[in-house]
């Protein structure tokens, strides 16, 4: 499981002050105190929105500040309340924040539910006006309260992920060395089978605040499905993804021929569960700058349009055909979302 991580900082609005003043109107001598309280600082709320998938855009925006009360007025108007800010989150968003006494890390919240929403930081309550301190002994009260402060708090935020996209295919493939180029993730990367051990995650960005999770699985070889090689133990890290990257060696360096790979690997997902070749999936020949026979190329191409698969040419490291892909790949993960939540919303609309 991969965990995505951020911090911010959240600071509720302060209270305002309390206002003194006094009553003065033309036929009223010595009117009293009339002086408004302050309005209440706005609070902080996380929400849990199912529009939002990754923590990553909060590496560039970690400040957020509620507005503060308004100060209490003469005539004894009360200050205007902050406006309570709402800071939206992926559901599944772990909160956690440190105890500034004991250094402790403390759970704060965890948001499971669509729409769930956790306050973080209170505001602080408006200061009482000299209205208020009026007694029999004291008509004419000199007294006002400040506002209390809103409470200011560090957050650390933590969200496990599930992948949308599973690279899968031979050791050596250009798994790993894909998935470094298009995200943060930095598996090691070697001219040796089995590099990967253990699956890796990383998150792309596309333009328009666009993002998906891409799970790097240690290759398979034929007989996986019956534990050759590393096996099929972390198949299921893409059992759950809602689409196949089929990522296979087009370069003669691999030894093997494109298309046997393509069929090997798909012959095996069957076997580990018929229900992987019932998921979106697409080919993509890699290692396209060390390509010196373009017939293996047009072979794999011509597998793909037979199997109605689309078809793509990357190479990790020049990157050409790299942006193609990640653009055909947002597609049938955005459809699987839709799909995820139009499954939700019919699902709570039976139980109501
Ligand atoms: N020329 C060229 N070499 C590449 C490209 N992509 C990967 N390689 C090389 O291919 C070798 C294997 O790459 P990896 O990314 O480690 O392959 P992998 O699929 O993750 O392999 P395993 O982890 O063993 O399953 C490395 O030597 C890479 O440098 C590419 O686009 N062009
Ligand atoms: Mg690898």
């Amino acid at each position: 499981m991969f965990v995505d991580e951020a911090e911010i900082h959240v600071k509720a609005g302060d209270g305002g002050r309390g206002c003194m003043s006094f009553r003065r109107e033309k036929f009223v001598p010595r009117g009293g105190p009339d002086g408004g309280d302050g309005g209440s600082g706005g609070s902080v709320y996380l929400v849990a929105d199912p529009h939002r998938n990754t923590l990553v855009h909060f590496q560039f925006n970690p400040e957020f500040a509620a507005q503060r009360g308004g100060h209490g007025q003469g005539s004894n108007r009360h200050g205007r309340n902050g406006k309570p800010l709402e800071i939206p989150v992926p559901v599944g968003t772990e909160v956690l924040s440190r105890d500034p006494d004991t250094g402790e890390t403390i759970r704060v919240a965890d948001l499971t539910e669509v729409g769930q929403r956790i306050l973080v930081a209170k505001g602080g309550r408006g200061g009482l006006g000299n209205a208020h301190f009026a007694t029999s002994t004291n008509r004419a009260p000199r007294k006002t309260q400040p506002g209390e402060p809103g409470d200011d708090r560090r957050l650390q935020l933590k969200l496990k992920l599930l992948a949308d996209v599973g690279l899968v295919g031979f050791p050596n493939a250009g798994k790993s060395t894909l998935i470094s180029r298009i995200s943060a993730a930095r598996p090691k990367i070697a001219n040796y089978p089995f590099t990967t051990l253990t699956p890796h995650l990383g998150v792309v960005s596309l333009s328009d605040d666009r993002t998906f999770v891409v799970a790097d699985v240690p290759g398979l070889i034929e007989g996986a499905h019956a534990g050759h090689g590393l096996g099929h133990q972390f198949l299921r890290h893409v059992e759950r993804t809602k689409v196949l990257a089929h990522l296979v060696d087009v370069s003669s360096e691999s030894g093997r021929d494109p298309v046997d790979d393509l069929d090997t690997i798909r012959r095996e997902l069957e076997l580990y569960n018929p229900a992987m070749l019932e998921k979106p999936q697409v080919i993509v020949a890699t290692k396209l700058d060390a390509v010196d026979d373009p017939a293996r190329v047009s072979a794999l191409q011509k597998r793909a349009k037979r199997l109605k698969l689309p078809f793509f040419k990357v190479s990790a490291a020049s990157g050409e055909g790299v942006p193609q892909l990640l653009e055909a790949l947002w597609v049938p993960v955005a459809e699987g979302r839709k799909a995820e939540r139009d499954l939700a919303a019919a699902a709570a609309d039976a139980s109501a």
